[in-house]
């Protein structure tokens, strides 16, 4: 399944609406570290994206140590960044405020 992949203008309204994100990949993806109080909290976040993930049928990549989750987001169906991962991006911000 093809998905267009986001014009350089839309990545840059990405970045600038999640500041906490930086490019990858020369440009085919976005990553974030996250950082919890311990292993628990770190690994409630990852089993809420999990469920959203599964939702959304979009799947990030991601390295946990203890308290750390780097997060990458790719879209594999289209080569690189797509609305996926700006929506996937969004959704995981929103679990690490308020
Ligand atoms: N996750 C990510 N990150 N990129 C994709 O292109 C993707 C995915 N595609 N999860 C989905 C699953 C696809 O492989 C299935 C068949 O829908």
């Amino acid at each position: 399944m093809s998905v267009p992949e986001l014009t350089e203008a839309e990545v840059a309204r990405l970045l600038a609406d999640h500041p906490e994100w930086e490019v990858a990949r020369e440009g085919k993806a976005i990553t974030r570290t996250f950082r919890f109080a311990d292993f628990s909290e770190a690994w409630g976040f990852m089993s809420r994206v999990a469920l959203l993930a599964e939702a959304q049928d979009h799947h990030p990549e991601w390295f946990n140590v203890y308290n750390r989750v780097e997060v990458t987001l790719t879209t594999h169906d289209a080569g690189g960044l797509s609305a996926r991962d700006a929506k996937m991006a969004a959704a995981m911000d929103g679990l690490v405020v308020g």
